[in-house]
């Protein structure tokens, strides 16, 4: 945008560019049509005087900075921080654009709202903190940052010189996930300059749907569906399947706004798959199907049984674009008998029919429930079935999310827009540059989730048994841990008793530094911890994540100086590549706002219509959108197969999986627990303290899972007062449940197992099936001193012990008994 633009921008008065505004939003929320090629609209007019980041004359202010909300709830929100005498005393949300589907504000949700709650908190980490007790104890003495930088600079030196670059791990953490800079805070580009360090893949979001993605769809991610903003146009049925946007995606600019807007169309009909009636049920449905948690590919197979007695399924889809739906469409070598209808009628190895009745049985569901669910989805004219990432958060998750995908090829709806793949709703991926990390020399990779296996048993981890990738095995076990930006030590990661164990011998893992801003328990587990700042507290540029067809870049300027000791990680970084003798290398000159300005430049040259770096400081959020209009995903591939096909073997969709039934083969399984199996067909397994195990287990006989709050981002802002009072910390329970127990609504309970025990309050509802308690995750964790958790963390009763295929999370798989405190 030329410097004139930006002039008129900020002399206009504030009406008259909205009106204009909203004629031109009203063209652009018609549909995909009017996102014709070339439509890439950046600058929202009603962007006045007020968002500059200038003095702001007789409201007593000294200036408004644009900032963002970085947690990883897959949105962003840009805010507006008003920033008087060095503090912020106010934040403001996003006031460009409208209420136009394309065209929306990016209102922040209730906890951005309260961020200067968070900024000004009283567990904020003031200066580096070094150990002075045991581990996990608690007791540090405040050291200067030359003490602190020497003791990671020697640490890290002496570790690399010890075991090697592979011993050093940094964790996963997402607390600044996908701010350009943030993210990496420079901590990978550090090490990668120094040798690289062992690596991880996947991530706790959705291990299982990533991985086994690669075998149905050959995408090497998951695979989106259509967006939401294609439903609302296209489809006549919507299925949030264990997904719930209202709560896990709260952002204005995220799929909140475009889920309630398929709700306001009448012609569309929603249904929610959850075993509990969420926030999305209660606001979006018009229907509710509560199957137990892990149980969904028997529901898939329940319906597939009605929909193939009645001849509601789409056969010419699936011989055109299928594998292995019938035996029919299998590959050579397989023998006879291993299709999915095969699978499904009882003509299979295991000779079981999976009708209505036998799904009932295993989800809950009524039979009659099943089919005309069933019915209504093969007579849907286009169904758009979006899973969330709560089905395939399971002991084998895997077999879930594929179910689930295979339902969307039933009923052909693959590929046509108001149809769908069966994945999550989809979105235009943003296209800024980040900040550059370099290249990781070692290629040694676990599974995200096998960290405590590798601090505790690092070398007899192998390829085959634990899914080490890049080598057959581990040589070396984590013997050098930082923890940024993330709560895995004692919150997000599963088991937390058990982690702490691990980690609290000094002989296994030697050295461990979190790197946060609040004192979270996790860095109560460090040797050192180091105080980061906020993103208030420095330069940054924040994309949209999953935000429809709308993406959007924010920039976050730095509003005010970092408070107390504290100091942006990009600087820690700085300090250690001194003292490594690498400064010149890792910094190329930069500052981290010149590094930030780098950024933009980057995305300027690649994308000449986006603005500059200064332009955006204006304007604060540059909205844009794909050129081809709203998602539907695998278009092409429907459009014309031979010329698209997938990266399956096959080229198609895999139904049955050549990949995973020869890996069946290979991988191995020395101490199998139920459900760690490999199956080339989306089969329902029982699996380890599933919904099959809960009905003979005596002593555990409930499920517990843990929905993503809206209270919090996990463990993030789960500190603020005002946020703990509008959501409590509460286990959902069934009334018949509660009732069978002498427990009412508010009674203080304690939720247990072998694994811990955490002492929440009860919320009786009919919201959740009976058989299955709900703990929202990401409590701050609090150890009384009898062990009990007080602060209420559901991984206090999660087990690690990862899924077949992904050696992924399985945190909502967990058995448990309640009784009144
Ligand atoms: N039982 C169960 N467990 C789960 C899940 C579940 O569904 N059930 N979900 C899993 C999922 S999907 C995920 S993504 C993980 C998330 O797990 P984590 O990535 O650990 O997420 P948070 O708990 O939010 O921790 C983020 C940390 O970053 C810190 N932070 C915030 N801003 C900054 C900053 O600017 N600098 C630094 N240095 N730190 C900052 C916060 O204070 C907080 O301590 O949890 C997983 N755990
Ligand atoms: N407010 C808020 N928003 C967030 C987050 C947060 O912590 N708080 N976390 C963010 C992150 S990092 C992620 S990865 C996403 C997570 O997004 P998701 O993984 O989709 O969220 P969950 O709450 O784990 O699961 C979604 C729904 O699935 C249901 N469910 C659980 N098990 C099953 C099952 O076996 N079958 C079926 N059909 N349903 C099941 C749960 O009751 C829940 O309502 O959310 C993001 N958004
Ligand atoms: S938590 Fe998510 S929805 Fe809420 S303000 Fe932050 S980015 Fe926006
Ligand atoms: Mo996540």
């Amino acid at each position: 945008m030329p410097d004139a633009a930006i002039d008129d921008l900020l002399t206009q008065d504030g009406g008259t560019p909205r009106r204009s505004f909203l004629k031109w939003s009203a063209a652009v929320g018609g549909g995909a049509a009017a996102l014709g090629a070339g439509a890439y609209f950046g600058v929202l007019p009603g962007i006045g005087p007020e968002n500059a980041a200038h003095a702001e004359s007789g409201s007593g202010i000294d200036r408004t900075v644009w900032s963002a909300c970085v947690v990883n709830c897959g949105s962003r929100c840009p805010l507006r921080y008003q920033v008087k005498d060095g503090t912020i005393v106010r934040v403001l949300p996003d006031n460009t654009g409208d209420d136009g589907l394309l065209t929306r504000q990016i209102r922040a949700c209730v906890r951005g709202r309260n961020m200067r709650q968070r900024i000004y908190n009283p567990d904020r980490i003031k200066t580096p903190l070094k150990r002075v007790g045991p581990r996990g104890s608690g007791q540090y003495e405040a050291i200067s940052w030359d003490e602190a930088l020497d003791l990671f600079a020697d640490k890290l030196k002496h570790t690399i010189d010890t075991y090697g670059n592979e011993s050093i791990y940094k964790n996963y953490g997402s607390g600044v996930w996908n701010a350009h800079l943030g993210t990496s805070g420079g901590w990978e580009r550090l090490f990668n300059l120094l040798g690289g360090f062992l690596g991880y893949y996947g991530n706790y979001s959705y291990a299982q749907i990533l991985t086994v993605t690669q075998y149905h769809y050959g995408a090497p991610d998951e695979q989106i569906s259509n967006s939401f903003e294609d439903s609302v146009t296209n489809s006549d049925m919507l299925v949030l399947w264990g997904n719930n946007p209202q709560e896990t995606r709260m952002s204005g600019g995220g799929n909140t706004f475009t889920s309630a807007a398929a709700m306001k169309n009448n012609n569309l009909k929603i249904v929610v798959v959850d075993p509990r009636h969420s926030d999305s049920a209660a606001v979006l449905a018009d229907e509710w199907l509560a199957p137990r948690p892990g149980s969904d590919a028997a529901l898939v197979a329940g319906m597939a049984h009605v929909m193939i007695s009645e001849n509601l399924h789409d056969q010419a889809f699936l011989d055109k674009y299928c594998q292995g739906f019938d035996e029919a469409h299998m590959p050579e070598g397989v023998p006879a008998g291993h299709s999915y209808m095969s699978y499904v009628m009882g003509l299979g190895p295991d000779g079981i029919e999976k009708t209505p009745a036998w799904a009932a049985q295993i989800t809950g569901v009524t039979e009659r429930q099943i089919a005309s669910f069933a019915r209504d989805l093969a007579n849907a004219r286009a169904a758009n079935i979006t899973q969330g990432w709560g089905p395939q958060r399971h002991a084998n998750g895997e077999n879930q999310a594929r179910a689930i995908y295979t339902l969307a090829a039933m009923t052909g709806n693959v590929g046509i827009p108001g149809g769908g793949t069966g994945g999550r709703e989809g979105y235009y991926w943003p296209i800024t540059s980040w900040f550059p990390d370099g290249e990781n020399p070692v290629k040694t990779q676990i599974s995200m989730f096998g960290w405590t296996d590798a601090v505790e048993r690092g070398p007899e981890l192998t390829a085959l048994k634990d899914g080490i990738r890049g080598k057959d095995k581990l040589d070396v076990g984590i013997k050098f841990m930082l923890q940024y930006g993330g709560n895995m030590l004692s919150s997000q990661h599963a088991d937390i008793n058990r982690t702490r164990k691990i980690l609290t011998d000094e002989s296994l893992c030697e050295f461990i530094c979190v790197v946060d801003n609040q004192m979270t328990a996790s860095a109560n587990m460090a040797d050192l911890i180091l105080p980061d700042t906020t993103t208030a507290e420095r330069w940054d540029l924040v994309p949209s994540e999953y935000t429809g067809d709308m993406a959007y870049l924010i920039m976050a300027e730095k509003a005010i100086e970092p408070l107390f000791d504290s100091k942006p990680a990009y600087e820690m970084c700085v300090g250690i590549a001194q003292r490594m003798g690498i400064e010149q290398e890792f910094t190329e000159g930069r500052t981290l706002e010149e590094w930030a300005r780098w950024m933009q430049a980057e995305t300027v040259r690649e994308h000449p219509e986006f603005p500059t770096f200064d332009e955006l400081r204006v304007q604060g959020v540059y909205r844009y959108y794909n050129p081809e209009g709203l998602t539907v995903a695998l278009k092409d591939f429907r459009d014309d197969p031979d010329a698209n096909p997938l990266a399956t073997p096959s080229g198609k969709i895999e139904i049955f999986s050549t990949g995973l039934w020869e890996m069946a083969k290979t991988w191995e399984f020395p101490d199998p627990l139920p459900g760690d199996v490999i199956t080339a067909l989306p089969e329902h397994v029982d699996t380890w303290e599933g919904p099959v195990e809960a009905r003979t287990n005596k002593e555990f006989p409930l499920q517990v899972i843990g929905h993503h709050f809206k209270g919090r981002v996990h463990s993030t802002y789960g500190n603020l007062t005002l946020l703990k009072e509008a959501h409590p910390q509460m286990v959902w329970i069934n009334t018949m449940d509660a009732d069978a127990r002498g427990i009412v609504e508010g009674d203080l309970v304690e939720v247990f197992n072998n694994r811990g025990r955490i002492r929440i309050p009860a919320r009786v509802t009919p919201r959740i099936m009976p058989g299955v308690l709900s703990v929202p995750q990401g409590a701050w964790f609090k150890l009384d001193a009898d062990g009990v958790d007080i602060g209420g963390a559901v991984n206090t009763l999660t087990k690690i012990h990862p899924t077949p295929i992904s050696k992924g999370n399985p945190q909502h798989t967990a058995l448990v008994q309640v009784v009144k405190a």
